[in-house]
């Protein structure tokens, strides 16, 4: 028997994934690399107690039985699968998974990145107890974890690499060429690094402004194979955002350049958007008070300095870039929007950890 808890954190990206490689999407292998940032304070937990038996999983999320008819069960359930494929030694044990997010309720923000990327760290920490040739394989370190977290949901493996801060999810092959390759290979190129560590820029704050709290209408899984499908310069798209876009990103970031920052953040947030409302019928995430965040946040930097910026996923919840010399501003803004209560600020935060049962007490 063997009991492992992992804390992971979400994360945000800048440079977005919208889109699976038509011939491995069951390994959502991306069209195209992201970026994305890190966050500190919004994580979720997930303790995992394995015992012999026969790959049976019970699973519990947020204080909730989940029962392999309910929804959420079908990733989860789906993950185990693919682990079995991978490691048939999976199914000698029975899990118990606990898995709980500490989201706040202000963030209006929930996300699969966190929860498969605390899955599969835990997952790798019972491993590495009771089967350590499996964990050599596939758990060792945060490129093999970011595939197996990749596995569950694409945003997760960017929630992985230790260091957080500022991370790369390289998309491995490309969409467009025809290379002769086994899904095991193509699976093992598509994984996440970190490219500036947390601590290399304190100063950036990440505040999240919950415009509205309802599940979203269309989901991002069956959305971006919807946009794949119907809209027609979708890869113009994905190569602009890689070839140009990325690049800069990266320059930026590490030059902690928050102006190009910020101007990257909204155009790459503006396209996904733009490409999201281009598919047939158009999926429409923002909505009257998003688009006021939007007015408010171009307001803001028109007086000359650029002191915040916006970006968007598959939601109206606003998540706003600013410097700790603007959170005041930036935060008065939003809450003049979306009122105090629905406002959360968070910083740059490292991936994914184990955490002792103590610890792991601690942050319920
Ligand atoms: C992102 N999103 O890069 C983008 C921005 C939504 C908009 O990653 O099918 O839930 O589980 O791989 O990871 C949402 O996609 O999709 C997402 P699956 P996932 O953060």
């Amino acid at each position: 028997m063997a009991k492992v808890i992992a804390r992971a954190p979400t994360n945000i990206a800048v440079v977005k994934y919208w889109g699976k490689n038509e011939k491995f999407e069951d390994l959502h292998i991306p069209t195209k690399s992201s970026l994305s940032f890190t966050v500190d304070s919004l994580y979720t937990t997930t303790s995992i107690e394995a015992k012999n038996g026969s790959g049976k999983l019970d699973f519990s999320l947020n204080g909730k039985k989940i029962s392999g008819d309910m929804p959420e069960y079908e990733y989860v359930g789906k993950l185990m699968g693919k682990l079995e494929q991978i490691a048939p030694e999976v199914k000698k044990y029975d899990y118990t998974v606990v898995s709980e997010n500490n989201f706040p309720t202000a963030a209006g923000y929930a996300s699969s990145a966190s929860g498969f990327a605390a899955f599969a760290k835990a997952m790798g920490g019972i491993f590495e107890k009771l089967e350590p040739q499996v964990y050599r394989r596939h758990f060792a370190d945060d490129k093999k974890l970011s595939v197996i977290a990749r596995l569950g949901s694409g945003s997760a493996t960017r929630s992985i690499p230790k260091e957080g801060g500022f991370v790369i999810w390289h998309r491995g092959i490309s969409p467009l060429e025809e290379e002769e390759m086994e899904g095991e290979e193509v699976s093992e190129k598509s994984f996440a690094e970190s490219l500036v560590p947390y601590t290399h820029w304190p100063e950036l704050r990440i505040i999240y402004a919950k415009v509205q709290a309802e599940e979203k209408k269309v989901k991002s899984r069956a959305g971006m194979k919807e946009t794949m499908r119907t809209y027609d310069k979708y890869y113009e798209w994905t190569e602009y955002e890689e070839k140009e876009l990325a690049p800069k990103l990266i320059e930026a970031v590490k030059a902690k350049d928050f102006e190009a920052v910020a101007q990257i953040s909204m155009e790459c947030s503006d396209n996904l958007h733009a490409v999201m409302e281009k598919t047939q019928p158009p999926i429409v995430y923002l909505n009257e008070v998003s688009r006021k965040i939007i007015e408010e946040v171009r307001r803001m930097n028109s007086g000359g300095a650029v002191k915040c910026a916006y970006t968007f996923d598959a939601g109206p919840n606003a998540i706003v870039f600013t410097l700790g010399e603007f959170e005041g501003e930036t935060k008065s803004m939003l809450a003049s929007i979306v009122g105090a209560q629905n406002i959360a600020v968070a910083r740059l935060g490292p991936g994914a950890q184990l955490v002792n049962s103590e610890f792991g007490k601690l942050l319920r």
